[in-house]
């Protein structure tokens, strides 16, 4: 009977039976502890630590039995966890110069507010049950709040409120919008639209953990593992912007890709030998189709083993580089993780990998060997830092070869023959790594790190082997953090308008879990796509941060001229404005290098009223802060459409036009001209009507906006001639940024790039643009800068270092433009009324 009554007071003080068994009999008066750096908390043998990172970031650990897990991460490197500010203690908890935290030791429930008082993040009534090794955290959900991020899910919807998601990555041929788990775990998600701002949480576990965002209760957050340690990190905003970029200060920020990675790039699983690949070539470069790479998959490979060529295929692997980069363009090959088992054979791999002692083993400590694509295989144990350097060793030959980029496919790992698609979950790995204990790990604590290894050992390797080139690897599974090292592409997708839209959420919600780097295969991998899907794809794909276009094998053909002329021509226009867009696509990469904002968000990211807009949003997004895309909700519907514009102002980025909110059929109308514009916000939205048409992708460009691009180009390796063109449409806290450095190798660490601010204002006369002074040494390509003012009526002239430039106005483009020599220091330049 007091047996029982226990129980009952047990969990009427919110813990359960599981977790308060093993409770010393000593003294269990909940009281909390104040330390310099946040609270701990003990409650019988329930430790909870709340520790501030920052003024705006917690890390909350509990310890079930007296003991905190390991303090060691593969997402957070270890000198971003022991980050901490000094608190100022309160009896309840503590505040940061931005948080208030109060903690109720006799129930753990934790609330984080802001300043104002207002709750950022709040537990539910029972914040925290543990049942055997396994653990559940509960939050309340606000009716308000929006759940994004979880890296490339699926779910019907960009918001994942009202789902629920398995973090166990998996090799998910043929995906639906239905499937999960699918190949990443990126156990980081957002809270938007709360009283105290957007939040993010990024549960710091590699198990096979679970997230349920008001699935089973409406109204409550829940997340848990079954095993590991309960870690987790809370980041206040209020912006969402500031929450991502707060995140990618704890796990890391994506390295600044080679340009060539921003531009088009020709898959097909795959191209069977060095001819083919060349008629690809020169098929590109006949049909005048801008294009950059061309991915060498499996077949490449003598017997699909990894890190050998077909000879008979492939006979002249460097000869073949050399002429692709006559025709400017790159070469990325598949190096798959798994290595043949065969031994006595002479296979590189496998026998200095034996030597290295470098395979994962069976709990008897033999090697565990599986069947892939090369037959029998055994797979790296990449949690071993002297394993990653071995790996690293390996892309010696290619690289030698002139191989560009790498990819790491198959890295769940994906192994075949078994249900389970992977490794025994008893298969033993080996940690010695980073600030981790040395010590042995099941797979199920490594399965869903094991990919984010295999790249970070295939980075590291490219850095050593070619310190001053940027490294290109793009990978399928990964981790928090694993944005480090590869860019990502969301797997086997299909050819259809319904996965066409999923890729728009998955490649959003990845650019806010940090991955700002990812492809959907455009056309889809499996099925083949009609015409009109392929089209439709590519010109969404133009406004997407990596474009490739891949196809499996036994599908119908997916080049961009298999449709006949007028496909074709539609997907040129759009693939050569990607090119022009260049200048803006890199100004973006650096902003992601260095403060982690996404290359492709969400509307609401720098519009955040756009979260409650009245319109179909589902498959809208941005490019940086200038550029609206508007793709049709329903992707594959002849309906018109609204579009909601957020409040400012907007310009029709094709026609260079103001657009008027009341114009219908996207018929778009001037509604200010640059001298009735003011610099106050334009205050209300606009709704735009849109009718669908398949040689058209509505895209608006931001007023207050001044974006670079440059002369048409077939590949990032010809440099433009003429001069760099800037936009300029007039606007409420107009500014543009100019980057630049030599595209590829490392120099831009040490002053070899090029930075400037350009800010514009309507004035009595006419437009102002200042430029700021530059930063770095970079010498860019142009000399000049051809100025195209927007809304612009009447004549004009420039005012440029106290000389006068002639303008040439379009009454019909309502534009003024003129032509001024570089501005490399701070200067201003003046757009001016005659
Ligand atoms: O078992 O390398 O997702 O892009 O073409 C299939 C062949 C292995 C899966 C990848 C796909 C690639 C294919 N790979």
């Amino acid at each position: 009977m007091r047996f029982v009554a226990a129980i009952v007071l047990l969990l009427a003080a919110g813990g359960s039976l599981a977790s308060t068994v093993a409770a010393p009999a000593v003294d269990t008066t909940p009281r909390i502890e104040h330390r310099r750096d946040g609270v701990e908390v003990h409650r019988g043998a329930v430790s909870l630590r709340v520790t501030a990172l920052t003024d705006h970031v917690l890390r909350v650990r509990i310890a079930r039995d007296g003991a905190f897990a390991e303090d060691a991460s593969w997402a957070v490197p270890a000198q971003v966890r022991r980050a901490h500010v000094a608190v100022e203690a309160a009896a309840d908890g503590f505040s940061t110069t931005a948080l208030r935290v109060r903690v109720d030791p006799r129930t753990l429930r934790m609330r984080v507010e802001d300043g104002q008082g207002r709750t950022i993040s709040a537990d539910a009534a029972r914040p925290f049950d543990a049942d055997g090794r396994a653990f559940t955290l509960r939050k309340q959900l606000p009716q308000a709040e929006h759940i994004f991020g979880l890296g490339d899910k699926t779910g019907g919807s960009l918001d994942r409120r009202g789902q629920s998601y398995v973090d166990w990555n998996t090799d998910a041929y043929g995906f639906s919008s239905a499937t999960d788990p699918i190949y990443k775990s990126i156990p980081f998600f957002i809270g938007v639209g709360g009283t105290g701002g957007s939040y993010g949480i990024l549960l710091d576990n590699t198990w096979r953990s679970w997230f349920d965002f008001g699935h089973r209760e409406a109204d409550t957050l829940a997340f848990g593992a079954p095993d590991g340690p309960i870690d987790y990190y809370l980041i206040a905003g209020p912006s969402t912007a500031e929450v991502v970029r707060r995140y990618t200060d704890l796990t890391g920020k994506a390295p600044l890709p080679p340009k060539w990675a921003f531009g088009y790039q020709q898959s097909r699983y795959s191209y069977m030998s060095a001819d083919e690949v060349r008629q690809v070539a020169a098929r590109l470069r006949a049909d005048k189709f801008p294009a950059d790479v061309i991915w060498l998959d499996i077949d490449f490979q003598d017997r699909n083993r990894p890190f050998t060529i077909n000879r008979q295929a492939f006979p002249d692997m460097p000869g073949l580089v050399r002429d692709l980069r006559g025709e400017g363009i790159k070469l990325v090959a598949i190096t798959d993780l798994h290595i043949a088992s065969a031994p006595g054979e002479g296979y590189a791999p496998y026998d200095s990998g034996t030597a290295a002692d470098a395979f994962v083993h069976n709990p008897d400590g033999s090697v565990y060997v599986a069947p892939v694509w090369p037959g029998p295989s055994v797979f790296p144990d990449f949690t071993e830092a002297s394993v990653r350097d071995w790996w690293g060793t390996l892309y010696r030959p290619f690289v030698a070869d002139g191989i560009a980029g790498f990819w790491n496919d198959m890295n769940e790992p994906a192994v075949f023959d078994t249900p389970t698609k992977t490794m025994p979950l008893d298969t033993v790995h080996r940690i010695a790594s980073d600030d981790f204990a040395r010590r042995t790990a099941s797979h199920t604590e490594i399965h869903n790190v094991y990919g984010m290894q295999n790249t970070r050992a295939t980075y590291d390797g490219l850095r050593k082997l070619r310190p001053d080139e940027r490294p290109f690897v793009m990978t399928r599974a990964s981790y928090a953090g694993g944005q480090r090292y590869a860019v990502t592409w969301t797997g086997d997708n299909a050819s259809s308008w319904d996965q066409l839209k999923l890729s728009v959420h998955q490649l959003i919600n990845l650019g806010l879990s940090g991955f700002a780097y990812s492809a959907a295969d455009v056309g889809g991998f499996t099925g083949g796509p009609s015409a009109e899907l392929l089209t439709r794809w590519f010109e969404i794909a133009t406004f997407t941060p990596v474009f490739r276009d891949h196809a499996a094998k036994d599908t119908p053909r997916a080049e961009p001229w298999v449709d006949g002329p007028e496909h074709l021509a539609i997907r040129r226009r759009f693939v050569e404005e990607r090119y022009r867009l260049l200048p803006y696509f890199y100004a973006l990469a650096d902003e992601n290098a260095r403060l982690g904002d996404p290359v492709m968000r969400p509307v609401f990211y720098d519009y955040p009223d756009a979260i409650s807009a009245s319109c179909d949003q589902s498959m809208a997004f941005t490019l940086g802060r200038q550029l609206l895309v508007a793709p049709p909700p329903t992707p594959e519907s002849p309906q018109a459409y609204d579009v909601c514009l957020p409040a400012g102002g907007w310009y029709d980025y094709w026609t260079g036009l103001a657009v008027d909110g009341a114009s219908v059929d996207g018929a778009s109308q001037p509604i200010q001209s640059a001298s009735q514009a003011t610099n106050e916000k334009r205050s209300s939205s606009l709704v735009v009507k849109e009718t669908p048409r398949l040689d058209k992708l509505p895209v608006f460009v931001r007023a207050g906006s001044i974006l670079p691009r440059q002369p048409l180009v077939q590949s990032t390796a010809q440099t433009p001639t003429g001069a760099l063109q800037i936009d300029v449409y007039p606007g409420a806290d107009c500014r543009g940024q100019l980057y630049a450095d030599d595209g590829h190798s490392m120099a831009y660490r040490k002053q070899g790039f090029l930075r400037q601010v350009l800010r514009c204002t309507v004035t009595a006369d006419g437009v102002r643009i200042d430029f700021a002074a530059r930063e770095g040494q970079f010498k860019p390509w142009w000399k000049q800068l051809a100025v195209t003012i927007h809304g612009w009526d009447g004549a004009g002239y420039a005012m440029a270092g106290g000389h006068r430039v002639e303008g040439v106005a379009d009454s019909a483009a309502r534009t003024l433009r003129f032509t001024v020599a570089d501005q490399p220091r701070a200067a201003t330049v003046e757009a001016v009324h005659r």
